[in-house]
């Protein structure tokens, strides 16, 4: 499939039966073609936290409906010594309820972009900059779900294994299991788990690609041998020239993902030559963002200071001043974490088209009218 104006909303309509429950109204959300992936539009995003209604969706098969009164989560496998079932009342009421707020990116966003840095398509979901939101999470920490089940000293992952269609799973480490933001969530933004978002409950795996947080959990095994699915050997891990096989794996397994930015404006933007403010946003998976730079065309690197709170595991958002001059611009914007790292001016080839996040050339015209 060639793209030819990869950021406009395709106009697939009719095409491709729809698989999810929200609407998905076209000036809310970028349709991405397969009737089960729909992007946030970076310039519809109206506060800090994305409005539920617009939160991005990746589903891999269509949303499952499932019935909470006879739901459970079975917490088993050889790194525990009794293995238990959890309803979903147990859930709400045995534990002590936590409120994080996290951002979820999937690792292919930008695939787009990145496919234009090669002059090439990349297979996978077609997604331009909207596979990003933000929510505030209500759950349950994952460790004290998996406790009272007794690890085993020997235990060194934990698996997570959903109710859909592709019973989709993706281990994680025993202290990433353990980390305090690691949570099996229940409520976004202050309401039950949408049927899109995983209810009746999800992980959110706080930093890490979205693909990790598992919607529609149905099942924790928890593991003292290292797990192998499809996705920690052949997707979601980085395979290429630069990338060497490891084990049964086809390259370096995605985990947290590197510092990128956004701009709130629509590719390509348009803008009337007047004073006005230039917002955005930057994420940093496990990381703090700790600056943001901005570059109109060959001009200087400045400083676009950040006005929101820097939580690790969530976006944050940035804004500068711009009277731009008719014509057309190029703006550029750079982010760095407090790691040190800082977005590359090119990003790294990879079969799967994952993890593009360098600088931009974000494409803007300005005229009147
Ligand atoms: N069961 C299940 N969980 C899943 C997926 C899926 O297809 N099935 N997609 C994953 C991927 S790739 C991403 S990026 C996030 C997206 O979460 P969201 O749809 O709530 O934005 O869910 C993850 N969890
Ligand atoms: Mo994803």
């Amino acid at each position: 499939m060639d793209v030819v104006a990869p950021m406009a909303p395709r106009k697939v309509a009719g095409k491709v039966a729809r698989k999810v429950v929200k609407a998905t109204p076209a000036d809310l959300m970028e349709d991405t073609g397969t009737g089960l992936d729909y992007g946030t539009r970076p310039d519809r995003m109206p506060g800090y936290l994305t409005p539920t209604d617009r939160f991005f969706i990746r589903s891999h098969a269509p949303t499952p409906h499932l019935d909470a009164a006879t739901w459970t989560l079975r917490v088993e496998g050889n790194g525990v010594r009794e293995p238990l079932a959890y309803t979903y009342d147990d859930l709400w009421h045995r534990f002590p309820l936590v409120s994080v707020t996290r951002t979820l990116e999937c690792a292919g966003n930008r695939r787009v972009l990145l496919g234009q840095q090669f002059g090439r398509t990349f297979h996978g979901t077609q997604w331009g900059r909207g596979a990003i939101s933000t929510a505030e999470w209500t759950g349950v920490r994952l460790r004290d779900l998996l406790e009272p089940a007794g690890i085993t000293p020997g235990a060194c992952e934990v698996m997570p294994e959903s109710l859909d269609e592709i019973r989709a799973r993706r281990p994680m480490p025993l202290a990433k299991a353990y980390a305090d933001d690691t949570l099996v969530a229940l409520a976004m933004n202050g309401g039950a788990l949408p049927p899109d978002h995983g209810f009746p409950a999800r992980l959110v795996v706080s930093g890490w690609l979205g693909a990790a947080s598992i919607k529609w959990l149905g099942r924790l095994e928890v593991s003292e041998d290292a797990l192998y699915v499809p996705w920690n050997t052949e997707d979601y891990v980085l395979i290429g020239p630069d990338f060497p096989a490891r084990g049964p794996a086809h390259g370096p397994v995605i985990t947290a993902l590197p510092v990128a930015s956004l701009v709130e404006l629509p590719w390509p933007a348009r803008l009337r030559p007047e004073p006005q403010l230039v917002r955005g946003r930057a994420f940093a998976g496990e990381n703090r963002v700790v600056s943001v730079r901005y570059r109109i065309d060959d001009g200087p690197w400045q400083d676009a200071p950040i006005t929101s709170p820097h939580l690790p595991g969530a976006w944050v958002r940035w804004q500068f001043d711009w009277n731009p001059a008719p014509g057309d611009h190029v703006l550029r914007v750079r982010a760095t974490d407090d790691q040190g790292n800082t977005q590359p001016d090119s990003s790294t080839w990879n079969e799967l088209g994952y993890l593009q996040h360098s600088v931009l050339a974000h494409p803007v015209h300005v005229q009147y009218g």
